[in-house]
């Protein structure tokens, strides 16, 4: 049976409440300690039921504040009542080995049991200079070998440390050597009006795919797929329409892929600035209009598609209207094939969506990380301060979510287009292990095969991981004892 009391919290809907995130890679020494003590964190994990009664509780706590202020009655209830973190686990190839599972090799997937670090230069990131033969240009700690990562959202810093002391405390309470920390990040929503903003300033998060039987109400404009889109061995984890074999404890699991994406936000800026081509509009501002259609939604997060010549932040705050449009196939006066969400999201572009388009579409849980772009940052030009995205998503099938996405989609030059028009790389995320040069077509719509230079990568990769969160029955007995 299908509850989502198994299937930890983060995997659906909108996945755990965040204004702050914490991400805690360790590596595990002692085994058994391990798996003695996890038995004991598994009541601390959030469900996907637990996430979803928090948010209508914290939706009910706005309205009844809302009421409040407005007619000055009501009971309004109060905010500590509300849990508005939550924790979730999950285990690379490397950490589901060493903890012995035994049937380990069974979870057919070979890129997750591979490690991301393998396939860095597939996905086009960039080598380091100093090392022979190919070695990412990452930060070292995942250059290490991480066995596991706890993600742990709240509300403030201090809520997000507390909690890390109490799992730390329920994991190594007999031995602090149960576990050892290979990195802590911490990402934070952005301030004031960017909220919900990465760090480029484009509104994040609007389309995400409904998962049948969960999602049931799904928004105009919303693609449902199948469970076994996210969810292993749930209808649809498959190939060729033959279910993939799984060990049973794979159920309800789903793998997360991780990556540290930090952005070159000043330099993204001067760009636009200095290279928007002007348009037969006078009234027109350019750069933005540059910017959009390099993304496909405007910073407000409004669709180029259905607002073509400017922003329009009415269009993008009605959840309506915010997310129902397609491209015009084939053409790319509006909207570039190169743009990030057409790239990501070709709708309308390809026959067969539902083969072809919908077993691709990923559940995105990033956050920002790194502060606000400085007035000497604006001024030079140059970051000086790392920020960017942490980027998480889920899905069944890495070689269908993000490993696909980004090398077949993002990083290449011919798609979605048959048309003469050679699309170029995803203008946002696209990447050639920093080596080639990145030119698309679209930009000018009054000659949409002119190639326009993208003169930068903007979004530079700095590692990550694979992981596989398993189901809450799963952690209890499979991978606890
Ligand atoms: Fe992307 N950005 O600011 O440009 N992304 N993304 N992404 N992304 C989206 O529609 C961004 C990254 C997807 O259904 C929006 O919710 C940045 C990776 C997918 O229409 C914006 C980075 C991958 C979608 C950004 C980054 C994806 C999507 C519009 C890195 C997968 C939904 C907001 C720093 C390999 C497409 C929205 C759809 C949307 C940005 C990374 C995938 C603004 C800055 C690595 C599937």
């Amino acid at each position: 049976p299908f509850s989502l009391a198994n299937i930890q919290g983060d995997i659906l809907y909108v996945g755990l409440p965040k204004q702050t995130q914490l991400f805690f890679f360790f590596e595990i020494l002692d085994v058994n300690s391990f798996r003695s003590q996890l038995s004991k964190l598994v009541p601390m994990i959030t469900t996907a039921e637990q996430a979803q009664n928090n948010r209508s509780d914290i939706r009910k706590f706005k309205v009844q504040e809302r009421k409040q202020a407005t007619q000055g009655d009501g009971e309004t209830p109060h905010p500590g009542t509300l849990r508005v973190g939550g924790v979730n686990i999950a285990f690379s190839a490397k950490g589901i080995n060493k903890l012995g599972i035994t049937d380990a090799n069974k979870i057919n997937d070979p890129l997750f049991q591979a490690g991301m670090l393998k396939e860095a230069q597939d996905l086009g990131d960039r080598a380091n200079p100093d090392k022979p033969g190919f070695e990412p240009e990452w930060d070292t700690e995942f250059l290490q070998e991480i066995h596991g990562v706890i993600l742990i959202t709240g509300d403030s810093h201090a809520t997000l440390n507390s909690q890390l002391e109490d799992v730390k405390c329920i994991l190594m309470k007999d031995n602090n050597h149960t576990i050892k920390e290979i990195s802590k990040l911490v990402g934070d929503v952005r301030p004031g009006n960017q909220r919900g903003h990465e760090h480029f300033g484009y509104k994040d998060g609007i389309s995400q795919p409904a998962v049948e039987g969960v999602d049931v109400d799904p928004l105009p404009g919303q693609t449902t797929v199948k469970q076994g889109v996210v969810l292993l061995r749930r209808d649809g984890d498959e190939d060729n329409g033959q279910p993939i074999a799984r060990p049973e404890w794979a159920l309800d699991g789903s793998f997360l892929a991780f990556r540290k994406l930090p952005q070159k936000v000043p330099e993204f800026d001067t760009f636009l600035r200095e290279n928007a081509p002007t348009v037969p509009d006078p009234t027109a501002n350019v750069v933005d209009l540059l910017g959009a259609r390099l993304v496909g939604r405007w910073k407000s997060g409004a669709p180029i598609v259905e607002a073509q010549l400017r922003d329009d932040p009415g269009l993008a705050d009605d959840p309506q209207r915010n997310n129902l449009f397609e491209f015009t196939r084939g053409k790319q006066q509006i909207c570039p094939f190169a743009a990030h969400i057409r790239k990501m999201n070709p709708r309308g572009d390809l026959d067969k969506p539902e083969n072809s388009v919908n077993p691709h579409l990923i559940p995105r849980r990033g956050i920002p990380f790194g502060g606000e772009v400085t007035d000497e940052e604006r001024n030079t030009g140059v970051t000086l301060h790392e920020r960017g995205l942490y980027f998480v998503c889920y899905q069944s099938n890495l070689s269908k979510g993000f490993s696909f996405l980004q090398r077949l989609w993002a990083n290449n030059a011919k798609f979605p287009s048959p048309s003469p028009e050679l699309p170029g790389l995803d203008a946002i995320i696209g990447q050639t292990t920093g080596g080639g040069t990145r030119t698309i077509t679209g930009v000018i719509s009054e000659d949409t095969n002119q190639p326009f230079d993208l003169t930068a990568e903007w979004v530079i990769s700095k590692g990550g991981e694979y992981f596989f969160s398993p189901s809450l029955p799963a952690l209890s007995s499979t991978f606890a004892m």
